[in-house]
């Protein structure tokens, strides 16, 4: 099994962290999405949506999406389960990964394309008023996530999943664009602590 990624970009290292956690057997190759690698012909004909990670099966199946690419290793590899067990911790993973992804991870993206001078020539047209209107999305989302990382030991419940490696990945990636975590998300720093300690969190 190969994967097909930028490292350090936030989706790439979602599967990366995934992986790890499942101690998966994968070779890694590395494509530099910031000069442009994603655009080739060669790169489209794998993922028209010229984004990263893709996975290629030894068989040569490609697929994409990260969410997909673990769910295909979640069924093949089903221990450590990330996608919880039994019908209702299921739906509550998928809840939760759904959630941090859409209303946190995602804002947090359109902050760093938008306004980050770096990503100039890869979000066109770069929309400054667009990335500071999706700040306050992504910090409203972390006061919510935080409160419920005042009830639960991880995001979805008691049992690190796909949510919390979302989410790991999310609150990392702040930096580079440069949000402020607040300091009185007291539940969240709890959280991060313990699971930025994990060894799959170095991946
Ligand atoms: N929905 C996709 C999003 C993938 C994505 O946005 N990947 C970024 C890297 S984190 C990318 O390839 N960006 C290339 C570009 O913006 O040109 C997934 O979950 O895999």
């Amino acid at each position: 099994m190969k994967i097909i990624e930028t490292n350090g970009a936030p989706n790439p290292r979602r599967v990366r962290i995934f992986m790890a956690e499942k101690g998966a057997d994968v070779v890694y190759e590395d494509i530099d999405l910031m000069v442009g690698a994603l655009k080739t012909a060669e790169f489209s004909a794998l993922n028209p949506f010229q984004r990263v990670p893709v996975l290629v099966l030894d068989d040569g199946t490609i697929l994409t999406e990260t969410v997909a690419i673990c769910r295909y290793v979640e069924e093949i590899q089903p221990e450590p389960p990330l996608f919880g067990t039994g019908a209702l911790e299921r739906a509550r993973v998928e809840m939760w990964q759904r959630r941090v992804e859409l209303n946190f991870l995602l804002p947090v993206a359109q902050v760093f394309r938008h306004l980050h001078p770096k990503m100039a020539h890869l979000e066109v047209p770069q929309v400054p008023d667009w990335g500071e209107a999706n700040r306050g999305r992504a910090l409203s989302a972390l006061t919510i996530i935080d409160d419920a990382l005042g009830q639960s030991r991880y995001v979805a419940g008691d049992t690190f999943s796909i949510a919390d490696i979302t989410l790991l990945v999310a609150v990392e990636f702040m930096k580079p664009a440069r949000i402020t975590r607040p300091a009185e998300l007291s539940h969240l720093a709890r959280w991060y602590d313990e699971v930025r300690a994990r060894p799959s969190a170095a991946a």
